[in-house]
Parts: structure tokens; C-alpha cells; sequence
């Protein structure tokens, strides 16, 4: 079956594109186009109606074909062919028009739209730019500002926008494209209107100044990132060249841009997550409409907005009805919050906390509960003390879940009748905004209830990772090792401030000791006293770190702590004693500090994180490696475009980290104990991709 065919109906032809999920513009959707553009050339019909079957139109090129040999027909021509035809050819889109997509919209004569569909132009998420006439046909429908906005940005665009943009001429509450379609040929038709080229309008123009200000501000936002700039530019300078050379001049862009190791890894990021969230058992989901969630704190009004916003029914109780009252003011802000920023209509939000919300203290309305998720304090007797309640109230079959952040889910499950029922479910806070979602399969865990927890993520827009169960899963395990390596580096010399530097310099928005300021320095503070008693002696403790919350130094949550908050630098600036203090430390412990150049602490930083990561591979905590990519891109700020740690170690070489490691153990082998699986795969030239491949 073609995966595009061309339907003459009298006046009116159809190109229609059938090629599942998504009608990405592989090798033969291209071919088919071309060859429907040429039926079409050959029919009867005045016009032609291109619209897709399925869920979406066209949202892109295949990205799957991307790195591999180019098959033709190539794109820019398919596109060109649409254009060049004599008769009017109609896009007619639903859905999400993306990258290619909207290229080929743009090269047909006309676009109308059905309500809610969303356009863009998101190559550079890729590391690429359009590479089929965007930089060019959009600044011509739309102008240079607005066209660089939505190049640069990669954002899509809703259906009223579009419109309002001049990317649409027209939208339609019809029910399918296809009829939307036929409406607007046949209003083609009445008023005998011909072909409209993008190509052929006028180049816009744009003042030096306009563009100094507008290169400056892409600048600003890419961040280090390399395609949105050369996006833009290549947009201008393609502007004032004739159409024919704007393409090629477009085209070799995009094809450099295809060479980049950013390319690379934000494509790999693109199908991590996406392969992370592939359900791992072969079960079906539980019914999971009515939520409940215990604890009314940060993380479970996060967890309660975010299971409103899926449309789920939440009860949550807390100790009290004034906590509980205190919890639903909680949501009602995060909720307005949404509302002012365009996520969620007024109406939508009075609607959900008044239909499908209620807040009280008694464990009993949660009787019918499909499933309930504990976000309570983070200690092992009372989350035990939680579970054995729910024990007693819940409906057989409901999924009990715990959002406990470290402890062991085993431990918790094994208090209640019903092990097989129980899950852990690690949100990341804000939990209405943050999208990972580790989900912990613990010893006993029912397949069906492992299936809800991979539904409910769905549901709720979250990215999926399955982990197994230890100290802190994957992501706060490997958390508390790089942070670790972090501190040796302050003990054996280097400031806090500087290793912040050579981090914030791989990419990541904030160093190890800005996000410890953000999350509370106390936290780690309880986690070294918890761990104290049981601590092996070759372990350094970072008593520069005890020493700043002794004083009282918590981080932003009380104005100072590596960095002083206050109105002058709310994000915060170095407090000038720290140094003193953590070199005050060093001669407490007889340490000889010695200078550390950015490089190495990058080094030693990535290295500590990915041994770890291989660590959690070979126990099989996490099931591939592009899973850890998933966790530490969604979770602990990675830097999208070097693609997570295991693929970035991998664009290193596995030999060149299992070297420097073995140099760091010279000096500290308890800590820097390589993990048998990299040293395995270092020695034989292996890399983490071919596991990744592996396990697909
Ligand atoms: N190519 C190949 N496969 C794709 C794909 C694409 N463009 N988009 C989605 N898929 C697969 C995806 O891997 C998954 O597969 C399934 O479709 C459902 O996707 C020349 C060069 C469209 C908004 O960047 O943003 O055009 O896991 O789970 O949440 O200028 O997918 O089921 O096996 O994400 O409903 C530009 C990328 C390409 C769009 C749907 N286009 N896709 O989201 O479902 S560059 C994009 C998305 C380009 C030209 C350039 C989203 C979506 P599987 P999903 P979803």
C-alpha cells in the first residue's frame, strides 16, 4: 500500500499521505508526493486538496534517516514540484505540522487549518535548521522578525496564532481535513483563484539595527547551541540572494548543521526519552481516573496539579482539614499560575479544582482510590506507617505508589498484604512542571501495576524512566557520586565558585553548588548525618559543607549559603568568606591544597558520573543506557545538546574516561573503584550506543 495516493473526484484532486504515527516525510512518503504532484499535473482537476490520515500532517522529516546516506527524491525538490504546479494545490492540516511538514505547507498555494492545530519549525530542538525552504518562504509569509522568532525559538504555534501570523489563511471547525479542504478548494474554485507562490513574493527587508538587536538576542538564548544563530543568518543572507541560490544556500547549511556532534545529540535525546517511556512489560493498565495523594507538601500539591491538568479526579488528605485547606491554596496558586501564562482557560481551572478536586484528613475517602500516591516526609517509618493505613483502606486492586525519593520501595510494600500492588513513583520537583518520572519496580511489583505506572505518565505529559531499586534509583544515586566528586575537588584545592565555573561551562544552567544553595544545603546535611553511623572511613566528608549549615547557611531559603541572595544579586553572588572557611578546613584536616584548571574538574565531574552510570547498568538498575541520558536530561539539568552522559562519554571515548580514572584512583581508590562493565567495554572499543542498540 503507497503511503501517499493521488484520488481524482472530478474538479477536485487528493494527495493524500497515509504513513504512521506521524506522516514523516520518509524516502517514500517523498517519492509518493512527487509522484501524486505528477498524477495530479495529469488529471482533470482544477485543484487539489494535500491533507493527511492519522493522528497528525506531516510533522517532519524522518528523523529516523537522519545520519545515514541521503536517498532521493530530496525534499527541497518534492516541495518546488508542489509549488511549480499550474493548478492550485491546497494544504489542508491538522494536528502538528512541523519541520518539513510545515515546509511542504508552505510550498503549496494554500493553507487552511483545522481548530487546534499547532505549526512550527523546531529543527534547531535538532540541531539543525529547515533545510527545505523555511528560512526563506516564511519570512516571506510572515516577515523577518516573526520568521526568526519561530526558526530560532523552534516553538510551535497554536492555531489562532497562526493565523493571526499570516502562516494559515483560513481555519475550520470541520471535522476531518479532508472535508475542511474540499470547502476551501471549492471556494478556490468560485472565485477562479490561481497558484500562489511564496517563492515569487519580494524578499522582506530588515534594518541593520533591527538585526544587530535581533542576532543579539538569539544569541542570548542558544546558550552555547550553534544552529539557532546559523539559522538566522543563513535566513538573511539568503534573502538577498535570488530564490534558487537562497535554497542551495539554505540546503548547505543544513547539511553542515547535519554533520554536528549537537546534531547528533539532540537527536539522541529526541529518541531516549522517547524509548525510555516504551512500556517494559506486556500488561494492560489498571483504571487509574480517581487519584488520591497523601501529604499536601511541595510535592504533593506538584503531583495534585499535575494529575488535575490530565483530567484525573484527586482527593488528597493530609493531617488536618487546615493542611489539607492549606494544600488546596497551594494548587489554586499553581493553578492561576497557569492560567496567567496562557497553559490552562479560567474556566478550566475553576472547573477542575471544583469538579474534580477535594482535600480533607480522613483516610476513608480513598476507599475507591484507583491509585494513591504517598508524598510524605522523607523517613521510613512514617512512609511505612502511611502504607499499612492504606493497606487497611484502599480497594483491592488499587495501585498503591510512593514518591520517595532514595528509600527502599521493597522495605515500604513489604508492610502492607498487597507487595504485588505497590510501586514507586519519583516525581521531581516543581511535579507539575518538571516531565521525568522515574518509575521504581520493586521485587514483587504486578506487571498491570507496572503498565499503570507507565499510563499515568502518559497521561500526565511525563517522560517515563523504569529503575530498579537502590540508594536514590538512578538519578540520585549518580547525583550524589558526581556531587561527591565535586567536593574532593574543594578539599584538594579548587573553590567552589570555580568548579561551579567549569560546570556551568560544559553547559549545565548551575553548578553543584548553586543547585545545592536552590534545593537546601540542610538536605544534605540530614543525608550525611542519616548515613554518619554506617560510614565507611575511607569516605571523605565535605565538612566545609557541615560548617556553612551549623552557621545557619541553608542556601537561598535563607539568604545565603556558597552565595549570598538579596536584592542586590537574587540569583545570587560569591560570599566572599567561603574560601577562607573551606581553606580553613583543608588545614583543620592537614590537606595541602594544589590548583585545578577548569578541564580537569570537568573531568573529574563527568568521570565520577558516568562510572557510576555503568555501575547502575551492569546491576541492572536502569535497563539501557540512553535510559540515564532520559534521567539526568529531565531531571538533573544535563545539557540537551551533548546528549546525556552516556552518550557524551561515549563522543569522548570510554578509553580516554577509563584512563583518567585510573589516574584518580592512584591517589583515592575507594572512590574511584571503575566500574568492571566500562573498563569491559573501554578495552574492547565498545561504546554505550551499541547497548542502547541492544536493548531496543
Ligand atoms: N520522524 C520519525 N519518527 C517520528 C517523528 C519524525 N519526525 N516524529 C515522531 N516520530 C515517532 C516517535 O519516535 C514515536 O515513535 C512516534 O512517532 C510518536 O511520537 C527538512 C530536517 C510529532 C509532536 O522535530 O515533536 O523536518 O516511539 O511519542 O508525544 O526542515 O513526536 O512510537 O516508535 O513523540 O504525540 C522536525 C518531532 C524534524 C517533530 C508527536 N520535526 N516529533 O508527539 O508522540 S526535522 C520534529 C515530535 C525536519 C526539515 C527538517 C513529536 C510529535 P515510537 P511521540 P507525541
Amino acid at each position: 500500500m503507497s503511503v501517499v495516493r493521488y484520488e481524482p473526484a472530478g474538479e477536485i484532486g487528493y494527495i493524500v499521505v497515509n504513513s504512521p504515527p506521524v506522516n514523516a516525510l520518509s524516502a517514500a512518503v517523498r517519492q509518493g508526493l512527487l509522484d501524486a504532484i505528477g498524477a495530479f499535473a495529469a488529471d482533470e482537476a482544477r485543484v487539489a486538496v494535500l491533507y493527511c490520515e492519522g493522528r497528525t500532517f506531516i510533522a517532519g522529516a524522518d528523523i529516523s534517516e537522519f545520519g545515514k546516506a541521503p536517498v532521493p527524491p530530496f525534499l527541497p525538490d518534492v516541495i518546488a514540484a508542489i509549488e511549480a504546479s499550474t493548478k492550485p494545490v491546497i494544504a489542508a492540516l491538522h494536528g502538528t505540522v512541523l519541520g518539513g511538514g510545515l515546509e511542504v505547507a508552505l510550498g503549496a498555494h494554500g493553507r487552511i487549518g483545522l481548530n487546534g492545530t499547532r505549526v512550527g519549525l523546531p529543527e534547531v530542538t535538532l540541531g539543525l535548521m529547515p533545510g527545505a525552504g523555511g528560512t526563506q518562504r516564511l519570512p516571506r509569509a510572515i516577515g523577518i522578525e516573526k520568521a526568526a522568532e519561530v526558526i530560532t525559538s523552534g516553538r510551535q504555534i497554536g492555531a489562532a496564532e497562526a493565523l493571526d501570523l499570516g502562516i494559515l489563511d483560513a481555519l475550520s471547525d470541520a471535522a476531518d481535513a479532508r472535508t475542511a479542504g474540499t470547502a476551501e478548494a471549492q471556494r478556490w474554485l468560485e472565485e477562479g483563484r490561481a497558484p500562489r507562490r511564496l517563492s515569487e513574493v519580494p524578499a522582506p527587508g530588515i534594518t541593520d539595527d533591527a538585526l544587530a538587536a535581533l542576532r543579539a538576542k538569539v544569541d542570548r538564548t542558544a546558550r552555547g547551541q550553534v544552529a539557532p544563530l546559523r539559522a538566522l543568518d543563513t535566513m538573511i543572507e539568503g534573502l538577498s540572494m535570488p530564490f534558487p541560490a537562497a535554497m542551495q544556500h539554505e540546503r548547505s547549511a543544513f547539511l553542515a548543521l547535519m554533520q554536528t556532534p549537537e546534531r547528533a545529540a539532540l537527536i539522541h535525546a529526541f529518541f531516549a526519552e522517547r524509548a525510555a517511556a516504551q512500556m517494559p512489560v506486556n500488561a494492560r493498565p489498571r483504571p487509574f481516573q480517581r487519584v488520591g495523594i497523601i501529604g499536601g507538601g511541595t510535592m504533593g500539591q506538584g503531583i495534585a496539579a499535575a494529575a488535575l491538568n490530565a483530567g484525573l479526579d484527586v482527593t488528597l488528605i493530609e493531617r488536618d482539614q487546615a493542611a489539607a485547606d492549606k494544600a488546596l491554596a497551594g494548587i489554586a496558586r499553581m493553578q492561576d499560575e497557569a492560567v496567567k501564562r496562557g497553559k490552562l482557560s479560567q474556566a478550566d481551572r475553576d472547573a477542575m479544582i471544583q469538579d474534580r478536586f477535594q482535600a480533607g484528613s480522613d483516610y476513608a475517602a480513598l476507599s475507591e482510590s484507583d491509585l494513591v500516591i504517598e508524598a510524605v516526609f522523607e523517613n521510613m517509618d512514617v512512609k511505612q506507617q502511611v502504607f499499612r493505613e492504606l493497606d487497611q483502606v484502599c480497594r483491592p486492586g488499587a495501585v498503591l505508589a510512593t514518591n520517595t525519593s532514595y528509600l527502599d520501595v521493597d522495605q515500604i510494600a513489604g508492610v502492607t498484604g498487597r507487595p504485588q500492588d505497590v510501586i514507586g513513583l519519583h516525581f521531581f520537583s516543581p511535579a507539575n512542571v518538571m516531565r521525568l518520572l522515574e518509575i521504581v519496580i520493586a521485587e514483587v511489583t504486578a506487571p498491570d501495576v507496572v503498565a499503570t505506572a507507565f499510563a499515568l505518565a502518559k497521561a500526565m505529559g511525563k517522560i517515563a524512566v523504569p529503575s530498579g531499586i537502590c540508594d536514590g534509583f538512578i538519578g540520585n544515586r549518580m547525583l550524589l557520586t558526581y556531587r561527591t566528586a565535586a567536593d574532593h575537588l574543594v578539599l584538594d584545592g579548587a573553590s567552589p565558585f570555580q568548579v561551579d565555573r567549569a560546570v556551568t561551562g560544559l553547559g549545565f544552567p548551575m553548578g553543584p553548588y548553586q543547585v545545592g544553595d536552590l534545593a537546601g544545603l540542610d538536605i544534605g546535611y540530614a543525608t550525611r548525618q542519616r548515613k554518619a553511623a554506617t560510614r565507611d572511613p575511607r569516605e571523605r566528608v565535605p565538612v566545609f559543607a557541615d560548617r556553612l549549615v551549623e552557621a545557619g547557611r541553608l542556601g537561598r531559603k535563607s539568604g545565603q549559603g556558597y552565595y549570598i541572595y538579596d536584592a542586590e544579586s537574587p540569583k545570587g553572588r560569591p560570599a566572599p568568606d567561603v574560601d577562607d572557611l573551606v581553606a580553613q578546613v583543608r588545614s583543620d584536616l592537614g590537606l595541602t591544597p594544589r590548583s585545578f584548571d577548569d578541564e580537569e574538574i570537568r573531568d573529574r565531574y563527568m568521570a565520577a558520573m558516568v562510572n557510576e552510570a555503568a555501575k547502575i547498568l551492569d546491576e541492572g538498575i536502569a535497563a539501557k543506557p540512553s535510559d540515564i541520558d532520559a534521567v539526568l536530561l529531565h531531571g538533573y539539568g544535563f545539557p540537551r545538546h551533548k546528549g546525556g552522559p552516556m552518550h557524551w562519554a561515549d563522543t569522548v571515548g570510554l578509553d580516554r574516561i577509563v584512563a583518567n580514572i585510573l589516574s584518580y584512583a592512584a591517589d583515592d581508590p575507594y572512590f574511584w573503584a571503575l566500574s568492571p562493565l566500562l573498563e569491559k567495554l573501554a578495552s574492547e572499543g565498545r561504546s554505550f550506543a551499541e547497548l542502547n542498540a541492544k536493548s531496543s
